[in-house]
């Protein structure tokens, strides 16, 4: 009988998986029956854009962190499909870090061209997961219908994401304090803070390049807070690190050294949690935002039930071309293309994923892990091989455009490592280009 497959989540780890189904068939291999359930209206993830903060019109947390004017944080480069090149999408090489806009049309350029949206049930979002007696049983709700039913499947595929539900910690005095206190998951438009004097909580991405966005857009000043270490680039000078943030008193910030200062607003960057309430307690992958993340055999099978598996739940340098690998590598697990080992064979695996991750010194050490891991899974399926290693060295290139200038790094451009074409410069440095639609961009 033929095997049914549920996929939760149409992102592009979603939509990977169902691109290497696609990939097989086309190929002529017999596939699984297969069913997507996505709860927004509409395929991409993070990518598909959403104005909407706290619950969309049906009462669901809203999954969309992205806000407008995001372009791409690191070179297009590190993360071109290999079956799927940018140049085949646009018709020519565009330069280096797209848009939103830009990277939603690509990822839907792969799947449309691919066929697969009849396998996904949209608006309909993944209630519950159990497992008995050989079997999963998925219970979603069809949200505009406002009916909730239940099917039998054989594998899950989990890829619902992970940088959706936010961490929020809390600070002293929030409650009385006389401005917006709000996280990286509702940011959405940078202009709301021009002219405002903003407060960041954390030093990674989100900090960054929210900061960045709204130095961009006109705030008057950046003061961002570290817990661990500041982020150390040569900033503009209205822009400031400094110690965690101790509480606040009305508009006045004080901070671990004693010193304070005026906000208007305040940013927690603060991170996201693995949040899966769906999948019952024994299913459930509890992890931090790592490399080696726990409990996975080969960073995608559920050790407790391989018949499980979780996509794309790994820290990510890299993420589009990480997720075609790890879906390549679990269809053919269930095509019985690959034999998976004992239990005691997956836990050494993740034992040992998670030393070499600890071993690593620094971020180069953990581009190339990534890079080492995406190699490991695609030697072991048809997915197309390309040049791994220039596309760890356009990331180790991109570090050292931000060094050297934070807010002029996009103003570079890489290799392809899919097709060896050098990216155009934009056309307009990033600092100046307001306008972030795919029309404008697509101007060189
Ligand atoms: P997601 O994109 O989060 O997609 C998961 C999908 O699952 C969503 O469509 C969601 O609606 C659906 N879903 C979730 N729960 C359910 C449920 N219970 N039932 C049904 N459907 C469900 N990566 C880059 O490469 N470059 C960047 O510049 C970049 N910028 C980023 C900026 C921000 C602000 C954030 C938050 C992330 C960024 N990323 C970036 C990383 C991003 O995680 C990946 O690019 C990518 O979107 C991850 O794909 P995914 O499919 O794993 O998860
Ligand atoms: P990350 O990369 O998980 O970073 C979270 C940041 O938040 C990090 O700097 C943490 O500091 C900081 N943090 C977390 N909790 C606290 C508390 N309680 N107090 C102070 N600081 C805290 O999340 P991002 O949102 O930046 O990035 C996630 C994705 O979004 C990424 O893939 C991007 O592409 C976009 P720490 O260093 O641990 O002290």
């Amino acid at each position: 009988m033929t095997k049914r497959i549920a996929i939760i989540g149409a992102g592009p780890s979603g939509l990977a998986q169902l691109r290497a189904f696609q990939s097989a068939k086309d190929a002529g291999a017999d596939i699984p029956e297969i069913v997507c359930f996505e709860k927004q209206s509409n395929w991409g993830g993070l990518w598909n854009y959403t104005w909407r903060t706290g619950v969309d019109q049906y009462g669901e947390p809203v999954h969309g962190s992205m806000y407008r004017y995001l372009w791409s944080n690191g070179p297009k480069e590190g993360l071109e499909f290999a079956d799927y090149s940018f140049e085949e999408h646009f018709g020519k090489q565009i330069a280096s870090y797209p848009p939103r806009a830009v990277l939603f049309d690509y990822i839907e350029g792969r799947v449309k061209k691919a066929g697969v949206r009849d396998l996904i049930r949209f608006e309909t979002v993944v209630r519950r997961v159990d497992f008995e007696d050989g079997k999963f049983t998925v219970t979603v709700k069809n949200l505009p219908a406002d009916e909730e039913y239940s099917e039998e499947f054989d594998h899950v595929i989990c890829a619902p994401g992970h940088f959706s539900t936010p961490n929020v910690p809390e600070f002293k005095g929030f409650e009385s304090f006389k401005g917006r206190v709000l996280h990286a998951h509702d940011f959405r438009d940078a202009l709301e803070f021009k002219d405002q004097d903003i407060l960041i909580v954390g030093t990674s991405y989100s900090a960054e390049d929210i900061g960045s966005q709204c130095w961009k857009y006109g705030a008057k000043s950046i003061t961002v807070s570290h817990r661990t270490a500041p982020m150390g680039h040569d900033w503009p000078d209205n822009w400031a690190e400094v110690p965690l943030l101790t509480h606040v008193d009305g508009n006045t910030a004080h901070f671990k050294d004693g010193t304070s200062r005026h906000v208007d607003a305040v940013l927690l960057c603060t991170g996201y949690q693995h949040h899966f309430p769906f999948m019952s307690e024994y299913l459930r992958l509890k992890t931090a935002n790592r490399l080696a993340t726990a409990d996975l055999y080969k960073g995608v099978v559920w050790i407790d039930n391989p018949a499980l598996f979780y996509l794309g739940m790994q820290d990510q340098w890299f993420t589009f071309n990480m997720f075609d690998a790890q879906a390549w590598w679990v269809r053919d697990v269930i095509m019985d293309r690959i034999t998976l080992p004992d239990r005691a064979t997956m836990e050494a695996d993740v034992t040992d994923r998670v030393a070499r991750e600890d071993a690593g010194e620094d971020d180069y050490d953990a581009i190339w892990y990534q890079g080492d891991y995406i190699k490991e899974l695609i030697a072991e399926t048809d997915y197309p091989s390309f040049d791994v290693e220039g596309a760890c060295q356009a990331f180790k290139a991109w570090k050292g455009h931000k060094k050297a200038g934070i807010m002029t790094f996009r103003d570079n451009g890489y290799k392809s490592v899919i097709t060896g074409t050098m990216a155009p410069k934009h056309h307009t440095p990033w600092k100046d280009a307001l306008d972030d639609s795919l029309e404008v961009y697509l101007q060189n």
